[in-house]
């Protein structure tokens, strides 16, 4: 890897503890990632870009504001990369996958919160992160009550535009996000200096529709007996999409899937046919929590998708892209993200259909809903879950876990007893 340290520095991370995660990160993603057998060779641009994670992209992000252009960070997959992309700024998905800087997020939050929440505001308040570091502006959202909480705090470090995503679907709650949207518009356009045009947003648009028509096609070719893919190459890939280049992560992306149909077509998958199909869903899995998955995959299972914004909630469903107007244009990427099943919203109706309809089109054996501790939305609708797949005779497990190793041979203990369960 190149030096970058003068470009950490320059970015006033916390060289120390910079450190300290990067000594963790690389011996970490060799045994979970690069130890899998049959990989597909395309993976090597995923872990070409994982190992440059702080390297060549944040100074790409710098080059890019040296230029004048501004960096938005997100941590919801309810934030319209498309408008921020329109004003010729950057959208970048934050992570908040590790427990780093504990003990800075606990001086300013509770103890007992969801571990994502900890999560970044350590990463911000223990400097660790050099995307954080790189973001001119964060987007929050009113999705759960801790971050729209914790969102007030982080105000005091770093400038939040916060949407008011509403908690229902109905005509009047549409009528609010549209309003939403628009407002965050004209706030992208103030924040960037550029006027959003037909044309600009149309052209962003369709770039993020293409990277979400690539994701698409990577999951449909899960849906085969042996799956040509892990589950945990997808994720990588899902979460690279998240702070990639646009148009050179899309072209990478369709390149993996011809190599996948070639694979499809000769029956070589990552197991031997016929091992279990597992659908995960729940809440993020953000990078580096690897954990789950991996228990999962080295228990002799296989993931065919996960039913989560990790996952298949960031990239389902395409923002139209036909609109004569702006206005049109705006509303309709209001309506693309409204159609996202969170469970911050009630009732939540569309993730029980969408794990049903996943389960029967993937045949999948079974789901694993697995929660963030604290996580209040989705440990209740886990009761919503269980019910809905019991009435389709879907087998479930599910799973309450936070960013700690101390629970992983419980967890296989559990995955183990529930793949036998499946009697496969
Ligand atoms: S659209 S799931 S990315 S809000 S896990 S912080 S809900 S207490 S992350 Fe989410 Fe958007 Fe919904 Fe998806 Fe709160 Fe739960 Fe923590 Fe969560």
């Amino acid at each position: 890897m190149a030096d970058y340290r003068k470009m950490w520095e320059s970015l006033g991370l916390n060289l120390e503890a910079h450190d300290q995660l990067m000594d963790i990160l690389p011996p970490t993603y060799g045994t979970v990632f690069l130890n899998q057998e049959n990989r597909p060779e395309a993976m090597e641009y995923f872990d070409f870009v994982f190992s440059e994670v702080h390297g060549q992209r944040i100074q790409e992000l710098l080059d890019h504001k040296a230029a004048d252009g501004k960096v938005i960070g997100a941590f919801c997959v309810y934030v319209p990369e498309e408008i921020i992309r329109a004003a010729g700024g950057i959208c970048i998905g934050l992570c908040s996958g590790a427990d780093i800087g504990t003990a800075q997020a606990e001086k300013v939050l509770p103890r007992n919160i969801c571990p994502l929440i900890k999560s970044f505001m350590g990463f911000k308040l223990g400097k660790v992160c050099p995307y954080f570091e790189s973001c001119d502006m964060v987007v929050g959202e009113t999705t759960c009550d801790g971050k729209k909480k914790a969102f007030e705090i982080l105000n005091d470090y770093v400038p939040v535009h916060v949407l008011e995503t509403p908690h229902m679907k109905r005509e009047k709650d549409k009528a609010l996000w549209r309003s939403e949207v628009r407002d965050f518009l004209t706030e992208v356009e103030g924040y960037t200096g550029n006027k959003i045009t037909l044309d600009s947003l149309r052209q962003a648009i369709k770039e993020s529709n293409d990277k979400r028509r690539a994701l698409l096609r990577l999951n449909e070719l899960r849906r085969y007996d042996p799956a040509p893919i892990s589950s945990k190459d997808c994720l990588l890939i899902e979460q690279i999409a998240m702070y990639d280049d646009v148009s050179r992560f899309t072209a990478q992306v369709n390149a993996l899937c011809d190599e996948l149909e070639k694979r499809v077509q000769e029956s070589r998958g990552v197991t031997e046919p016929g091992a279990p199909r597992l659908i995960l869903s729940g809440t993020p899995m953000a990078l580096p929590n690897w954990k789950v998955p991996h228990v999962i995959e080295t228990s002799g299972a296989v993931i065919v998708a996960e039913e989560m914004c990790t996952g298949l909630r960031y990239f389902e469903n395409l923002v139209p892209e036909e609109g004569e107007n702006i206005e049109q244009l705006v509303e309709a990427i209001a309506d693309r993200y409204l159609d996202i099943n969170c469970a911050c919203f009630t009732p939540n109706e569309g993730r029980m259909k969408k794990l049903v309809t996943l389960a029967e089109e993937l045949k999948a054996d079974g789901v694993i809903n697995c929660t963030l501790a604290f996580c209040d939305p989705y440990l209740v609708e886990a009761n919503r879950v269980e019910k809905v797949l019991k009435g389709h005779h879907i087998p479930l497990l599910n799973l309450e876990t936070d960013y700690g190793q101390e629970d992983s041979g419980q967890i296989k203990t559990r995955v183990e007893a529930f793949l036998e369960m499946l009697d496969k």
